[in-house]
């Protein structure tokens, strides 16, 4: 994984149309350069499309600049969308403010326009960096998939949300069978690559935006489904087990097919104070270890 090459978003947000044109011209080189002039303007860009850093002015008749950066810190979706504060206000408490509120800098104008380069780049990088660091700490690195620490995360919020709504939630436990044989037929990096393929088909069976699929650790995997019954949950395991099927992966050395298979546990619980989340993946375990000892290349819930 690298970084990206598109051109970083800016919005620049002023109230004066002389500024908004200065900084424009200084920028729309580099980058897509967006504008707002008010406060409530820019919070309503950034809802629609948030960008990779936000210049922003602090005398604003509407809405100043310090109100907008605390809104935009306030939420977790813009929390780490970078504010560069450029305005006319120089005092150090005014600067110290600023900061304290979040904001990664400070410039006074009137502005130095290589000044205002040279930092809007230091800080796009930063953020760049940073977005890569995050996308890659929550991704397996071989099946580009969820991993294991994605998967917590998304199922104590799972769990917590289907508290509060009193809604079903579902777990699977996938395992592809015989998979040491398949590594000792074919060696580990055909593994690697089978480890790829299934990865992909059960994450391309999932359509929900609430569902999950992450790797687990070596050839097992877990999905998360928000809201779903265990009559559900099943019905979608079961679509993964013949996609996987389907794929067609040649394995002579399997001991219950001709083709690589999965065997997977479905388990499901409305979750309640006292409960946790914990016992919901030992259940479905359990019930994918039943599966393996009733034969493989089955569902279990
Ligand atoms: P079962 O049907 O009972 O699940 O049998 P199995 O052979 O799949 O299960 P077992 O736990 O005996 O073997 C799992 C194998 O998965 C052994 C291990 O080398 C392999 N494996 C785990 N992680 C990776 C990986 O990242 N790449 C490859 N190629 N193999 C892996
Ligand atoms: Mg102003
Ligand atoms: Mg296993
Ligand atoms: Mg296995």
């Amino acid at each position: 994984m690298e970084l990206p090459t598109a051109p970083a978003t800016i919005l620049i947000v002023d109230d004066a149309p002389s500024n908004l044109a200065v900084l424009t011209e200084a920028l729309r080189s580099e980058y897509e350069v967006r504008i707002a002039s008010s406060g409530s303007q820019a919070l309503r860009l950034v809802e629609e499309s948030a960008p990779d850093l936000i210049l922003l002015d602090i005398l604003m008749p509407d809405m100043d600049g310090y109100e907008v950066c605390r809104r935009f810190k306030a939420r977790a979706a813009t929390r780490n969308i970078p504010i560069i504060f450029l305005t006319a206000k120089g005092d150090v408490a005014d600067e110290t403010l600023g900061l304290a509120l979040g904001a990664v800098d400070y410039i006074v104008k009137p502005v130095s326009v290589p000044i205002v380069q040279a930092r809007v780049r230091t800080h796009v990088e930063l953020k760049r960096r940073g977005d890569l660091l995050e996308t890659l700490s929550m991704r397996d690195g071989l099946t580009g998939i969820a991993n294991r620490r994605r998967f917590n995360d998304c199922l104590n919020r799972a769990w917590r949300q289907a508290m509060r709504g009193a809604t079903p939630l579902s777990l699977l436990m996938a395992d592809i069978d015989c998979f040491k044989a398949y590594n000792d037929t074919y060696g580990h990096m055909a593994g690697d690559e089978c480890l790829k393929a299934v990865a992909a088909t059960l994450a391309g069976v999932l359509k929900r935006p609430g569902d999950l699929a992450a790797r687990f650790g070596g050839e097992e995997f877990v999905v998360i489904l928000e809201e779903t019954d265990l009559a559900g949950a099943m019905h979608l395991a079961e679509a993964m087990r013949l996609a996987v099927s389907d794929l067609g992966l040649t394995h002579d050395g399997s001991c219950i097919s001709k083709v690589v298979t999965i065997t997977l546990g479905a388990a499901c619980c409305v979750p309640k104070a006292g409960g946790s989340a914990e016992n919901l993946l030992c259940l479905a375990d359990r019930k994918l270890y039943e599966a393996k000892m009733a034969g493989r290349n089955r569902v279990l819930g």
